[in-house]
């Protein structure tokens, strides 16, 4: 969309608001009633193959500011009412800088997302160019926080960490001589499975297969079936839960007994329902600490599932934290002005659901943690965590 097209549809947004009795300011808040209404952007697949963790990720999003209006937050001397606007990426690149695009005209203040690191990196120059902080709470390569833009910040530990934190208990904990290692070829996948091998390398692990798929297969019996003749010790899947669990159930059913390790895409409860019995005595990393170890997340599990009848997936609390961590910065600043109140996003010093959080001078948390995880029961368990308040 050009300048022209763009301020034509802001000037009839305007004109429309003004019909319904509502007044758009030049910071994109709308006065209603007595409230001024201020709109939160966030970005996740709604649709495809990972919605479920699209929707997770909305959920948390949802209670925040539900939490945020019924507690009533005023900023500057003015009643705030939060709007949430949720767009759908669809976990595509192209699809994100559109979102992301429709998210700036929309005259959001802030935005939470997007969940994939494909979608995050591109539409981030967006989010930049327009001055509107962004805060993942799910993407984790680490290319997002390097791109020298002020605008980006990441309330989890980053691909750097995990790689290295995989890297070392595959090594050191499950004993592991030989890996295989199986990447979806996304931003993501791709970019963990590069960490993860790096780490395994300097832990004196050897890497003896090396092999790709898709973020949208389903049959992986070429690959394993390759995998299988050089008997690998683990193997190693970076990408998320819609592969993971197909990939490992297969693994079990082509006589592959090697043990399966994934990462945050895969730490999931879908995992489990996917991978069926074959998830039993598996492992996966989060990039966070433990739910137990978690200060708020008790009542945040609570909260979620009277609101939504469903279980947290993984990044609900962080996108719950990331939401309150912009309206934290709104309060400190008295503006919800994002070229106001963007310096104070970077000042952060916040005890949320998740943990502390604060964030380094490049947006990326700072003492982050990973957690690994075994499946005992049909239920994630926490083996380890490295980093953070874990250690
Ligand atoms: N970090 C797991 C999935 C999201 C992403 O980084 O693409």
């Amino acid at each position: 969309m050009n300048k022209f097209t763009r301020l034509s549809l802001l000037s009839a947004t305007a004109i429309a608001l003004a019909a319904c009795g509502k007044h758009q300011s030049a910071d994109g808040s709308t006065a209603s009633g007595d409230a001024t209404v201020v709109k939160i952007g966030q970005v996740s697949p709604l649709t495809g193959p990972i919605s479920h963790l699209g929707k997770d990720n909305e959920y948390g999003a949802k209670l925040a500011i539900a939490d945020l209006n019924s507690e009533g937050v005023e900023i500057g001397g003015k009643k705030i009412k939060f709007e949430l606007v949720s767009e759908d990426d669809q976990g595509d690149p192209k699809m994100g800088t559109e979102v992301a695009q429709r998210l700036v005209d929309a005259g959001v203040v802030g935005v939470i997302g997007h969940l994939n690191s494909g979608t995050s990196i591109p539409a981030s120059k967006i989010y930049s160019d327009a001055g509107i902080p962004q805060i993942t709470p799910a993407a984790t390569n680490p290319a997002f926080t390097t791109q020298g833009y002020k605008t980006t910040f990441r309330d989890i530990a980053n691909d750097v960490q995990q790689g290295a934190a995989l890297g070392d208990f595959i090594v050191h904990t499950l004993k592991a001589k030989t890996v295989a290692i199986v990447d979806d070829r996304t931003a993501y996948g791709q970019g963990l499975a590069d960490q993860v091998e790096k780490a395994i390398k300097a832990n004196g692990g050897q890497v003896v297969k090396r092999e790709f798929t898709t973020n949208t297969a389903t049959d992986f019996s070429a690959i394993l079936t390759s995998i299988k003749s050089v008997k690998p010790d683990v193997v190693f899947f970076g990408g998320e839960d819609s592969q993971g669990g197909p990939l490992a159930k297969q693994m079990k059913l082509l006589g592959l007994s090697a043990t399966y390790i994934s990462d945050d895409g895969s730490q999931t409860p879908e995992f489990i329902k996917l991978a069926g019995s074959a998830s039993e005595g598996q492992f996966a990393s989060s990039c966070g600490l433990s739910h137990e170890k978690m200060p708020g997340f008790a009542a945040f599990n609570d909260k979620f599932k009277k609101a939504f009848n469903t279980e947290i997936q993984t990044y609900a609390p962080y996108e719950y934290d990331a939401v309150r961590i912009l309206v934290e910065a709104m309060k400190r600043a008295k503006s919800t002005d994002p070229k106001v109140y963007l310096a104070e996003v970077g000042k952060t010093d916040y005890k949320g659901v998740t943990g502390n959080i604060a964030f380094d001078a490049k947006g990326d948390i700072k003492n982050g943690s990973v957690t690994i995880y075994q499946v005992k029961g049909g239920k994630w368990v926490p083996v380890s965590t490295v980093g953070g308040d874990g250690k």
